[in-house]
């Protein structure tokens, strides 16, 4: 849908005002959106599987742990697929979220994928920043309709690894995300990077319970932790139901293009703009991280 579409459609949950930034900026900040008790919900579930990975040694297809994690010390980089993990993150991804994600792509909203990050202050902090990258070459679809909306379930300050966007460039181009040998980094090269004009970045800092939310194009980032607390950020991806994946989803659950609000469609929808397609993730995926610190990335 274009963006005079969607914001003809009744909001759900944004102002106009909100709908129209996102639209323009490809990005948006909604502070405190969630309720406390939700968020100390979802807190409880996620300290209980921090708990259970001091019994992991390796990544598999539950934890992406960092070098370093230990039973003494856990370093859990990732919660794959939360969704399919526990149910309460999967009621808080078909709740207000989905409303969220109605308001931003229109009435039809598919379920993508959903992941937990986690900074940890004290662990090696080139591991643990996030480099300039755009989603839309990690899962290509046929249109750029799909976004991610994050949670914060802690306070996170700028010290604390918050997001970092750059307004507009959603629609600008999108980056090769390949080096010059071929190998896929899951980031844009030093060079492209050292083009952006980051002036104009924004920080997307926010108390517990405040949403982000980013366009698949959006160029973003994030700083590593440089505070004592954890940074625990529960990402979930949305698409308009019109847009389909050319690809393996990288974060595959059951949950896969479920459908949360409208109705299913026959047509698909192409945006005329090519898109970067990823290596072949249908056998296995790490995560960004394990990608842009050159690590094994087929891990299942
Ligand atoms: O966890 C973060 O700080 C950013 C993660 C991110 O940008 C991503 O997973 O695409």
């Amino acid at each position: 849908m274009q963006p005079e579409e969607i914001l003809a459609c009744p909001p759900r949950v944004l102002s106009q005002d909100q709908r129209a930034f996102y639209l323009e900026k490809g990005y948006l900040l909604v502070d405190e959106l969630i309720d406390a008790e939700t968020i100390a919900g979802l807190n409880r579930v996620t300290a209980a599987f921090v708990e259970k990975s001091r019994e992991r040694r390796e990544s598999d297809g539950v934890y992406d742990l960092a070098p370093g994690h230990c039973a003494d010390a856990p370093r859990v980089r990732r919660l794959k697929t939360p969704d399919a993990q526990d149910k309460a993150y999967w009621d808080f991804a078909c709740g207000l979220l989905a409303d969220v994600a109605a308001d931003l792509v229109g009435p039809n909203v598919a379920f993508h994928h959903s992941k937990l990050n986690f900074k940890w202050a004290d662990s090696d902090p080139t591991a643990n920043a996030v480099r300039w990258h755009q989603d839309a070459p990690f899962y290509p679809h046929t249109n750029y309709s799909p976004l991610t909306i994050g949670t914060y379930l802690t306070d996170v300050a700028a010290d604390d690894g918050p997001l970092i966007v750059l307004p507009g460039s959603h629609d600008g181009p999108l980056y090769d995300h390949y080096d010059a040998a071929g190998t896929w980094t899951g980031c844009l090269s030093d060079a492209d990077a050292a083009g952006l004009d980051t002036s104009q970045a924004q920080v997307l800092a926010g108390s517990a319970g405040s949403i982000t939310v980013h366009n698949c194009r959006s160029v973003h980032a994030s700083e590593p932790a440089r505070s004592s607390t954890a940074r625990p950020l529960l990402l979930n991806a949305y698409t308009s139901a019109d847009a389909f994946a050319y690809t393996a989803n990288p974060s595959r659950s059951r949950n896969d293009r479920a459908l949360l609000r409208g109705e299913a469609v026959r047509w698909a929808h192409h945006d005329p703009r090519p898109g970067q397609v990823p290596p072949d993730w249908s056998k296995g995926y790490t995560s960004i991280f394990a990608a842009q610190a050159g690590e094994e990335q087929a891990a299942e």
